[in-house]
């Protein structure tokens, strides 16, 4: 299989789709230009006059349409994403799945997440504050290929709820997935443009970026979404970005050995190893460790890789990732890693067997690079505090999972991530009242939960006066000797500690 192919028909060029499991061309999409990128930002600032305008009520009926528009028609997103991707049919299903049940949540919750509510007015005690939160308006989502339908709805589901309409550009790996959720939206929902797919490479997508949109989405990886970040820039565009990750799992002393080992190997190895959250590195303490990796290569021998119905994991989607992955194998290899599984000799084309490391020291690419691959380093640690140490010890900070009982949410709280697992791994992606997000050369911002809701909105803080205060501070009129005044109130409200008093002290004073 090779990198998908650029041809012309006509004037417009187009990218094939292929299968990276077959190598057969599923579809050919347009690869647009910036011109036509502009112009579908533009149709989509026309449909937000509309869409930013409707009340919540009227909004979830639209998404209610679309959410079930996509339920009817989920074998045909499944089929395709399966396809396109290379993931097995169960796993595609799956993605649809936590997809759609994203948007639901995020339709069903809107209303309430970003409802206006009033906060406490401080000092200003004749003020009236409530806090509200208004759609930005056009919002680029820029979509990866590894989950082609639901990394992009954590933020396009809550991007629409909020009422943001939005172009979004898939991955040119995966373009006709996008293509088929646009239209089905396009059907399901009766204001055109709310939800437009634009596709190309990164000539499309760095379009998108310097178009003028209200926010950009990306997820990808750090370098591209440094580009990202530069284009935006031009138009002070804010930017979301959900970047690769590193996730470690910790095993403690007294985690059940046998859950662990099985989740670490699903976490490492699910979606052939290409989730931004999949267990990149597994610290685990040594009164445990023998058995863990015993218990690890089990589960590993079991788990079938091929194209058809019955395999585990599929074909690795990107061709160029297949050298990353060998590469960052032979590099642990060459500096004294153990293969227990697995190995760069055992790949063949675009597949690629489950590989289990041990002996792997922190200096090696496979500990501090993502590889993106089925691929498990396994390291035994002498203490909790090592394991911290060593799960830190990283620029990423995305997912992280923890297996353990005494002390486990201790454990939890020093890992330097934006999610972490309890005795689970993944868990949280599927779950849409959490948000979901990086630090670190993971990213920045959060999709999913409500503070994925009001990350497409603008928070506005309303400031109403309810009375007029005998003294007026906001005006040049001001009495002779209120330097003295204000000096007293300085020393009443915070030099005696009464600033949990604040306004009615403020009152006493201006009266
Ligand atoms: O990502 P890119 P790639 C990681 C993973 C992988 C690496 C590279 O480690 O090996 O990233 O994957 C669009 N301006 N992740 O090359 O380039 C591109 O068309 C604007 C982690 O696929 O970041 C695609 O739609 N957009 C990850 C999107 O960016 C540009 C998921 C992502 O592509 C662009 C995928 C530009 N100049 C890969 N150039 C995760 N966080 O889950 C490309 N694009």
């Amino acid at each position: 299989m090779a990198a998908p192919q650029s041809e012309t028909k006509g004037a417009v060029e187009f990218i094939e789709s292929l299968n990276p499991n077959t190598g057969e061309v599923v579809g050919a999409v347009p690869d647009m230009t910036a011109e036509q990128v502009d112009a579908a930002v533009e149709r989509a600032r026309v449909a937000f006059e509309e869409w930013g305008g409707l009340s919540f009520a009227d909004r979830r009926e639209q998404l209610v349409r679309f959410r079930r528009a996509l339920a009817a028609r989920v074998d045909e997103i499944a089929e395709l994403i399966h396809k396109e991707n290379g993931k097995p049919k169960v796993d595609a299903i799956m993605e649809a799945f936590m997809a759609i049940s994203h948007l639901a949540h995020a339709t069903n919750r809107a209303e309430k997440a970003l409802r206006p509510h009033k906060v406490g007015s401080g000092i200003m005690a004749n003020v009236r504050a409530v806090i509200s939160y208004h759609p930005l308006g056009v919002v680029g989502v820029i979509g990866p290929w590894n989950y082609p339908m639901f990394t992009p709805f954590g933020s396009i589901g809550y991007a629409l709820a909020a009422g943001n309409t939005v172009v979004f550009k898939p991955s040119e790996l995966t373009p006709l997935v996008g293509q088929l959720v646009a239209e089905i939206a396009a059907k399901a929902i009766s204001i055109p443009n709310v939800l437009q797919v634009v596709t190309g490479a990164g000539r499309a997508g760095a379009a998108l970026a310097k178009a003028r949109v209200n926010k950009i989405a990306f997820t990808g990886s750090a370098g591209t979404g440094k580009k990202v970040m530069a284009a935006a820039a031009e138009n002070l565009t804010p930017v979301l970005m959900e970047l690769g990750g590193k996730d470690p799992m910790i095993v403690a002393e007294d985690a059940d050995v046998d859950k662990a080992a099985e989740a670490a190997v699903f976490g490492a190895l699910t979606n052939a190893g290409q989730a931004c959250i999949s267990v990149e590195r597994a610290y685990v303490a040594s009164g445990v460790y023998d058995r863990f990796v015993d218990k690890v290569v089990d589960e590993v021998k079991k788990v079938r890789v091929g194209g058809d119905d019955e395999a585990n994991i599929g074909a690795i989607t990107r061709p160029a990732q297949v050298d990353i992955i060998r590469d960052h194998i032979e590099d642990a290899v060459a500096k004294g890693a153990t293969v227990l599984t697995g190995g760069a000799d055992k790949i063949r084309g675009y597949f690629v067997e489950p590989t289990v490391l041990t002996d792997v020291t922190p200096d090696m690419k496979i500990m501090r690079d993502e590889t993106f691959g089925p691929v498990l380093p396994i390291v035994k640690v002498q203490s909790a505090e090592e394991a911290i140490r060593l799960a830190n010890d990283t620029v990423f900070g995305l997912g992280s999972s923890v297996f353990g009982k005494a002390g486990v949410r201790d454990l939890a709280n020093r890992v330097r991530a934006g999610m972490t697992a309890i005795n689970s791994v993944m868990v949280f992606a599927s779950m849409p009242t959490l948000p979901f997000g990086g630090v670190g050369d993971s990213g920045f911002g959060r999709i999913h939960g409500d503070e994925g809701l009001r990350e497409f909105t603008r928070t506005q803080a309303t400031a109403e006066e309810r009375f007029a205060l005998p003294m007026n501070l906001l005006s040049f009129k001001l009495p002779k000797g209120t330097y003295e005044r204000i000096r007293g109130m300085i020393q009443q409200l915070y030099g005696g500690g009464v600033a949990d008093r604040a306004g009615g002290v403020l009152r006493n004073l201006l009266r």
